[in-house]
């Protein structure tokens, strides 16, 4: 391994000043790099595609765009810039400096927080690599990829720190980031929403609407940190993350506009004569992925979260941006909607503390419903009387308080009976699954779309819908 390709490594840490670490990081790099050969992107690793790369950290111009293969993807570690020394932001140690090293007294609990955001990265990519052969434009395959290699540099991001702050454990750590496998039995991803396959398109756009979002609010939470490497770690990753929620939310948009127009083409308005994705379908993949993705906040009465918060691990969205005036959070109470014992439910205060992961759900709720409306203008504009909706936080739960609690998709308390008895007009069913599999199929012309999809408003970085956003070799 030479120097030049270290140096490759676009940074802002001064690798090259830190001896102990470029060590370190040169033996992990090529395990990285034969992971990524082997549960990267199958099948397209020697195309050059229109990618973008961190270059820097200004706001004005930190992404590069050309055309790369991706083995070749300048993995790169930035951390947001600082202007002044920092202090805590909330919790116990409200207003004191913020930590440049780890404590020794939270250092179990900041390891297994880093190791569980770096591991969903690499998870990711394995969940995603199959659907480049059905991608329904050079657009989105290449959009696909965007997303992979950033996953890859969030990896980097974390192992950095591993690395950087945690001496051998930390080493370890970065090891067996690379040898978890999703949905592998013996070794499988730590956090279930990724074990599951994502095996279509469909599937795909409301992970990144969903799924990527818990990340948005995962790392807007770790950004606010007291462990400082970490909060400005994330922050960088935050910039990236925009684009995965994009890809997301306007992919379901464009699936729910192609619908619309089928509809109203076919007179009995049944899109699947015209190849198209039915709505009630699109409404399953929407209740499965964000009940799924629900789960990965944890629990909503949680004692993790109050100790998190309480030595200043984790904040809350925007705790630093007056969002919320109290940062210490000591004397007030949350009121949880939780299941009684009756099989119905009801509505306890809990002390604030121990439901920062209720509050982080809410704001994360809050910014889905705003996507749901958009869609559903979609709907409207189309002069479609249909509308989309979230289930409620009651439904379908592997995770907190309604774990294992039978509710309607509106919340409605039911029988376990009555809800196996309706399970397939809530969550996608095989059928569903086969149909939408069925229409998979790669187009790979410059500008064309499959026909379950509507094109995209506008390109890539300013380039024309026809651009060979993949150039195959
Ligand atoms: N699955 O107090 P509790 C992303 C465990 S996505 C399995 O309820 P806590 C991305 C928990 O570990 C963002 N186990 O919850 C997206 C605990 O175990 P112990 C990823 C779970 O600890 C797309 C017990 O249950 N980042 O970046 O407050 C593409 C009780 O825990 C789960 C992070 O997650 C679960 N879902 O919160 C690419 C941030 N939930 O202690 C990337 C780091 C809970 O009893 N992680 N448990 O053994 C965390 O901050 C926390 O670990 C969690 C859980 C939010 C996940
Ligand atoms: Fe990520
Ligand atoms: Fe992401």
């Amino acid at each position: 391994m030479s120097i030049s390709r270290f140096d490759s490594i676009p940074n802002n840490v001064d690798l090259s000043s830190d001896r102990k670490l470029q060590k370190a990081l040169l033996r992990w790099q090529p395990n990285y790099i034969d992971w990524w050969q082997e549960m990267g992107p199958e099948g397209f690793q020697a195309d050059n595609i229109y990618l973008r790369t961190a270059i820097s950290v200004d706001s004005g111009g930190w992404a590069h765009y050309d055309y790369v293969k991706m083995p070749e993807y300048r993995w790169g570690i930035f951390l947001t810039p600082r202007a002044t020394e920092q202090t805590i932001g909330f919790g116990d140690d409200y207003g004191q400096p913020a930590w440049n090293e780890v404590p020794g007294e939270f250092r179990k609990e900041l390891r297994r927080i880093i190791v569980t955001q770096g591991d969903t990265e690499p998870a990711s990519v394995e969940q995603q690599r199959l659907l480049g052969k059905t991608a329904p434009s050079l657009y989105d395959l290449r959009n696909l990829f965007q997303v992979n290699v950033e996953e890859g540099r969030h990896l980097w991001a974390m192992v950095h720190i591993l690395h950087g702050y945690f001496g051998r454990d930390g080493r370890e750590e970065a090891e067996d980031m690379l040898v978890r496998r999703s949905g592998n039995e013996d070794s499988p991803r730590i956090l279930e929403a990724f074990n599951k396959p994502i095996d279509d398109w469909l599937s795909f756009f409301c992970f990144a609407m969903f799924t990527d979002r818990d990340g948005k609010y995962q790392l807007a939470a770790l950004a606010e940190s007291a462990f400082d490497p970490l909060a400005r770690a994330t922050q960088f990753m935050l910039t990236e993350e925009a684009f995965h929620l994009f890809v997301g939310e306007s992919g379901v948009n464009r699936v729910v506009r192609r619908t619309a127009e089928l509809m109203t083409q076919d007179p009995n308005g049944d899109v699947r004569n015209l190849g198209g994705i039915p709505l009630d379908i699109i409404q399953r993949y929407i209740n499965e992925w964000y009940s799924a993705s629900l789960d990965l906040f944890g629990g909503e009465d949680s004692s993790n979260a109050a100790t998190y918060f309480a030595t200043g691990l984790k904040g809350r969205y925007k705790e630093a941006k007056g969002r919320y005036k109290d940062h210490v959070a000591l004397g007030e109470s949350y009121s949880l909607d939780r299941p009684d014992d009756k099989g119905g439910v009801m509505m306890e205060d809990i002390p604030m503390r121990r439901a920062m992961n209720a509050v982080l759900q809410d704001s994360y709720r809050n910014d889905c419903e705003r996507a749901l409306g958009r869609w559903n203008k979609s709907l409207e504009k189309a002069g479609r009387s249909e509308r989309l909706s979230l289930p409620s936080a009651r439904f379908n739960r592997l995770q907190g308080v309604f774990m294992g609690f039978s509710a309607l998709p509106d919340g409605t308390p039911t029988t376990r009976e009555n809800w196996q008895r309706e399970r397939d007009t809530f969550l996608p069913t095989e059928a569903d699954r086969d149909y939408v599999k069925s229409l998979m199929a790669k187009v790979y012309e410059p500008g064309k779309m499959a026909n379950w999809i509507a094109a995209p408003a506008k390109g890539v970085n300013g380039q024309p819908q026809d651009c060979e956003y993949v150039r195959f070799t």
